[in-house]
């Protein structure tokens, strides 16, 4: 029998993963245009700055029965009173679910069905979240922190980003009298 080396090292506490199969994605605020409902404040803030980083191990490549392994590292700021957060996907193959685990900081998951249906979750060090399949979903860290949250999820999965973008998530988290809300994208547009 041969004893494999660890193909790649992941710290459970921190979610720092490294490793030859680790590859990293870095997200900026100009890749995140059209996203944020204070335009205004989005436009006077730094286009080239880091909003997030996802670190994912592939070990397979996208195939079907695989799975991929990644830990995203979103930071900590707001444009206007809405806090940072993902694009936003739902799964190019619609039924693929996926894990996410709260390792650091504290955010909020958000997700979306076919329906439109909304549900917000509180992530934690130590919370676990299982989004099913034919759902979109994001976060957003709420904290000053930041956010470092793990995810699984099946390798042939694939990431739709335009299904999506286009009337986004019917709710937005905001920050108001310093503590973080969900706010009822309806209700904006109402002028309420
Ligand atoms: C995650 C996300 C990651 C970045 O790994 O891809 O948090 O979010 P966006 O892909 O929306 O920019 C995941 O859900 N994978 O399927
Ligand atoms: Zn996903």
């Amino acid at each position: 029998m041969m004893i494999l080396p660890s193909q790649a090292s992941f710290s459970p506490s921190n979610g720092r993963l490294s490793g030859e199969q680790v590859n990293r994605a870095v997200r900026r605020l100009k890749d995140l245009r059209g996203l944020f409902a204070d335009e205004a404040a989005f436009l006077a803030m730094d286009p080239e700055q880091i909003v997030y980083e996802v670190h994912a191990h592939d070990a397979c490549g996208p195939v079907e029965g695989g799975l991929f392994f990644g830990v995203s590292t979103l930071f900590p700021g707001k444009v206007g009173q809405e806090y940072f957060m993902t694009k936003g996907h739902i799964h190019e193959r619609r039924n693929r679910g996926e894990y996410y685990w709260g390792i650091e900081g504290r955010g909020a998951l958000v997700t979306m069905n076919e329906r439109r249906e909304a549900t917000v979750a509180v992530i934690e060090p130590g919370s676990l979240h299982y989004v099913p399949g034919n759902t979109a979903h994001r976060i957003a860290n709420t904290g000053n922190v930041p956010l470092v949250v793990g995810a699984c999820w099946p390798a042939d999965a694939g990431h739709d980003y335009d299904a999506i973008a286009e009337r986004g998530f019917p709710v937005r988290i905001v920050e108001e009298n310093g503590a973080p809300v969900v706010r009822n994208r309806e209700d904006e547009r109402d002028g309420r």
